[in-house]
């Protein structure tokens, strides 16, 4: 670019005023409502976190670069905004990627933006300090890949990554920064004028009316028509137009894990306690922001039943249909866009047939009936009814608190048994059944929302992101953690069979996690029952103070791998 004076010290020959690669980040960022920055310090970035903070950017310091990365994922989930990820060169930058590479599986929209070495230095791998091609590395894991090299060029490289990260189906961008970039010196006028704001950055996509005719003639027909509402849909953040077509259509729906809340899971047309039957016996399967993948059993095989299924898709990536089964009627295009095509063309809508919407109730009151006196025991040590009952009446009573939740047992069983109310309330573990999301995640929500944070973790899941108490602990964030102590992995009962050493999945018995938080100024609590848990998540809640449970959950409480241990490979020779 001709209009770039590089690092060239103009002041005595120039009178006029300059700006730098640093301030025009910053202002690139501001301009585009990008005010919080998740991050860790170091070379080359750390005055670019100093000059952020003090130009108004909300800088969150975080310990280590995964957790800030996972904190910026669920922002951009939480906001529709793209959150943003600030790491050094090659250590730090790889500690992150594994965040964008989360954010990409799980359509989030998230920027990673990471200083790099000296580009002629890494290019002929010359052993520059934390030298590595990190633009190449970061490529296949995300949706777009950018670097800037000229400071006249940081306002169309950002809108760039603005634009990849939520547009269409949102993902992981990276972003490269170059050391030098950001000390490079340019007439300030001509930088204001380089930035762009970005204008409808995720623009309106609206479905052929054929989808839509053809997606009514399907559902109509439909003789026991069931609605799967996916993580996708909560991010589309068309909350009314969504309720208004489940409820106009009389069809039960089924929430995916992240959207739990969407519609109340108390609500009438909820099937979330009938799984089984629904995905069974349905005939005709709408999915909103949901995908085939394993989640969903892939749409076929035994989950599925034997009665033949027609599918109906909606979602805003093209290449999604027929990815594992056939769509007999894709509808492509923005949630939002294709629920209102939708209710428009519903006149005279007829619900389902009683028997099947009468069934699925039947099936979902007896099952909630079952679980019911399970979730009111009082053992000591607690198994995971008995807490998780305790939980469930935490968020019923705080409604617009955010539950994040991680782990195995933990997971499956809290997802079960804790009620969501509303839309973008529950974050967890995503399409890969991630450990390590859970401290980021809770910074993130308590930042991004301003709400109370609950965070439901087993023992294991939280150690991958543990020491981020600290982190909640200097925001003084509104953060309640729950650890399921249970001694490990699933369970804490293994024994090795050959040594002294202890198996591969338990941990130190009678661990103490509470003590963790008190050592940072935290409130920590041991609770043994289910009483002493409901008490202490209480006061967390009402008081706001970060806190951390220890909950002794019975060690042998648990089962391998949750509800998902048939993903095992099992050994076809006999045990030693
Ligand atoms: P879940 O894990 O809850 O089943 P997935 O992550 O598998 O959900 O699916 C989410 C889907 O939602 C993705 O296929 C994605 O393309 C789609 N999606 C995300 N945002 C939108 C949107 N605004 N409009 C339409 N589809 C969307
Ligand atoms: N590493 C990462 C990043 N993600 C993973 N999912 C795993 C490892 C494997 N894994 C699971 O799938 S669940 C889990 C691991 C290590 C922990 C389960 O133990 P927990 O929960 O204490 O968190 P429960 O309640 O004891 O089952
Ligand atoms: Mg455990």
């Amino acid at each position: 670019m001709s209009a770039v004076v590089q690092s060239i010290d103009t002041s005595a020959t120039d009178e006029r005023e300059q700006t730098d690669g640093f301030n025009l980040i910053i202002d690139a960022l501001k301009l585009n409502g990008l005010n919080t920055i998740y991050g860790v310090p170091g070379i080359p970035i750390t005055d670019f976190g100093r000059m952020a903070q003090a130009a108004g950017i909300r800088v969150l310091s975080f310990r280590h670069e995964q957790a800030a990365g996972y904190a910026a994922s669920i922002a951009g989930f939480l906001t529709k905004k793209p959150g943003v990820c600030l790491t050094v060169s090659a250590p730090g930058f790889l500690n992150g990627l594994t965040a964008l590479a989360h954010a990409t599986t799980n359509c989030f929209p998230m920027i990673l933006i990471s200083g790099s070495s000296e580009r002629e230095i890494v290019d002929l791998q010359q052993g520059d300090y934390e030298e590595m091609d990190q633009l190449a590395i970061a490529k296949p894991l995300c949706k777009a890949a950018f670097r800037v090299l000229h400071a006249a060029d940081i306002g169309i490289g950002l809108a760039r990554a603005i634009r990849a990260a939520v547009s269409g189906r949102p993902g992981g961008v990276y972003l490269d920064l170059p050391a030098k970039l950001f000390g490079q010196v340019m007439d300030a006028e001509a930088g204001r004028k380089s930035l762009v704001k970005v204008i409808d950055a995720a623009p309106a996509q609206i479905p052929a009316p054929d989808a839509i005719k053809r997606a009514l003639d399907v559902l109509r027909n439909a003789k026991r028509p069931l609605i799967i509402l996916g993580k996708g849909a909560a991010y589309a953040q068309a909350d009314d137009a969504i309720r208004s077509l489940v409820e106009k259509s009389g069809i039960p729906f089924l929430p995916m894990s992240m959207a739990k809340g969407l519609l109340p899971d108390t609500h009438p047309q909820c099937a979330g306690a009938a799984r089984s039957t629904v995905l069974k016996d349905s005939d005709v399967v709408m999915l909103i922001g949901a995908r085939l993948n394993w989640l969903l059993s892939h749409g076929k095989g035994k989950s599925w039943g034997d009665a033949p299924k027609k599918f109906i898709q909606i979602d805003i990536e093209p290449k999604e249909m027929d990815s594992n089964v056939e769509i007999v009627a894709p509808v492509v295009g923005d949630i939002g866009s294709c629920v209102a095509a939708l209710l428009a063309g519903m006149g005279g809508w007829t619900a389902p047939p009683s028997e099947w919407t009468g069934a699925v109730a039947k099936k979902r009151d007896e099952n909630v009936a079952k679980m019911a006196p399970r979730l009111m025991n009082n053992n000591s040590p607690m198994d995971y009814h008995g807490a998780l009952g305790v939980l469930r009446t935490v968020i019923k009573e705080r409604p617009d608190a955010i539950l994040v939740n991680e782990g195995a047992n933990t997971l499956d069983l809290a997802r079960g048994i804790i009620d969501m109310y509303q839309p973008r309330k529950r974050i967890d573990v995503g399409t890969w059944g991630i450990m390590g999301i859970g401290m980021g995640y809770c910074i993130a929500a308590a930042i991004e929302t301003g709400k109370p944070v609950l965070a439901v973790e087993g023992d294991s899941a939280f150690g991958f992101s543990g020491m981020e108490v600290e982190t909640i602990c200097r925001y003084s964030l509104p953060v309640c953690i729950v650890v399921f102590n249970n001694d490990g992995i699933y369970r804490g009962t293994d024994v090795n069979s050959a040594g002294s050493d202890p198996a591969p999945t338990v941990f130190v018995k009678g661990s103490r996690y509470d003590k963790m938080m008190e050592a940072f100024g935290g409130v920590g609590v041991n609770a043994t029952s289910p009483d002493e848990l409901r008490r202490a998540v209480n006061a967390a809640m009402d008081s706001g103070k970060p806190t951390l449970i220890n909950a002794v959950l019975d060690p042998a409480a648990g089962s391998e791998s949750g509800r998902i241990g048939n993903l095992n490979p099992q050994s076809k020779l006999k045990k030693k």
